[in-house]
């Protein structure tokens, strides 16, 4: 195996888009929570993992997540990552009442713009949000775009509600305002819906991360979030979270639950389902480091919707870049998949 260099040999540099970080006090707010017993099963099992076990995972992630300098960068350079897209891990400040959620959020923006400022060739931010208060969040999207935040991130759920009630379009308002993509990343399946994965260890990364995140999407499509906002641009980690394997049902069965009416509330949208996923959806690999489903998103979505993700530090594996470098792919696409795709859609 070549060794991984940053500086762009292979004829692209390597843009990682779906990079995590986390600030003290959210970690201790995180612990608090915690203690208290918050009822928030996916929450728990998540941060009681991260937050709480001596295993070496748990020690070394949580350690890495919290240097936004000199220890990620050295990470960053023997991978051969040029650029990392760096958000607030999830569940971001999504977990707490709205006053504590503002107080935090506004610190770990400050904080990932004073990193951006300090590696600037190196690190690109994304604006954490308190969506329990929208317009709020509007307000702190213009502020982390004044910045030079280039995406909004979503971390999932927001205490159990998903994101398509009409009270949180105020943020998608002011993303498609600004131009700037909106990353709907995964946490712990909601409290609805968590019950069965648990039960076998599968409400995490494994599986639950995916179900929880690829049904929130779902939601906001059904619910017509792209026809309301026909410019926004999402942007969906995992390989879509298996949403681009389900497209011809998705749509087939969409168009037959209208047609018969069968649920009253549902109204006719403007495209398929699928017709989202290549008009106001991108796709990144993060933790996914399979050629096949690489190949499979580029030839139903198109080689100009899938980047490259690597999910620091939680996947942090220097042989999946490698393995992606030697993709069969022409080296036009493989520089979109990696580089050209993410400066595009992130505007950099
Ligand atoms: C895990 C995976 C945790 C991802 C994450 O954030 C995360 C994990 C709390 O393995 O527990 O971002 N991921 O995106 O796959
Ligand atoms: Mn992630």
């Amino acid at each position: 195996m070549n060794e991984l260099k940053t500086g762009g040999a292979q004829g692209y540099l390597r843009i990682a888009t779906e990079e995590a970080f986390i600030t003290a006090d959210v970690l201790n707010a995180y612990k608090r929570l915690i203690a208290a017993g918050v009822d928030d099963p996916g929450f728990v099992s998540l941060w009681g993992f991260y937050a709480g076990s001596p295993s070496a995972r748990a020690t070394s992630i949580v350690e890495r997540l919290q240097d936004l300098d000199e220890r990620r960068i050295g990470d960053m350079d023997a991978a051969g990552i040029d650029k990392a897209i760096i958000a607030l891990t999830a569940p971001g400040t999504h977990v707490f009442a709205a006053d504590e959620a503002r107080g935090l959020t506004v610190d770990a923006n400050d904080r990932l713009a004073a990193a951006c400022g300090r590696h600037p060739a190196r690190f690109v931010g994304m604006t954490a949000i308190a969506p329990q208060d929208a317009a709020w969040s509007a307000k702190e999207i213009e502020r982390g775009h004044a910045l030079g935040f280039k995406a909004v991130i979503l971390n999932g759920h927001v205490r159990g509600e998903y994101t398509d009630a009409q009270k949180y379009w105020p943020i998608f308002e002011a993303a498609e305002a600004l131009n700037t993509p909106v990353y709907l990343h995964p946490q712990g399946p909601s409290k609805g819906l968590i019950g069965p994965l648990l039960e076998r260890g599968l409400d995490g990364a494994v599986f639950g991360f995916g179900v929880d995140t690829g049904l929130h999407l779902l939601r906001l499509i059904v619910m017509g979030l792209f026809d309301r906002f026909p410019k926004l641009k999402f942007i969906v980690g995992h390989g879509g979270e298996a949403l681009p394997y389900w497209a011809y049902r998705l749509d087939y069965m969409h168009a037959a639950g209208l047609r018969s009416g069968r649920y009253y509330f549902l109204k006719p949208l403007a495209l398929p389902i699928s017709g989202y996923f290549k008009r106001n959806i991108y796709v990144t690999f993060s933790g996914m480091a399979w050629e096949p489903a690489i190949q499979f998103c580029k030839s139903t979505l198109g080689a100009d919707r899938i980047m490259y993700a690597m999910d620091y530090p939680y996947q942090y594996q220097p042989e999946e870049v490698a393995a992606r470098d030697a993709m069969a792919m022409p080296l036009e696409d493989k520089k979109a998949f990696f580089q050209g795709n993410a400066e595009r859609v992130f505007g950099l």
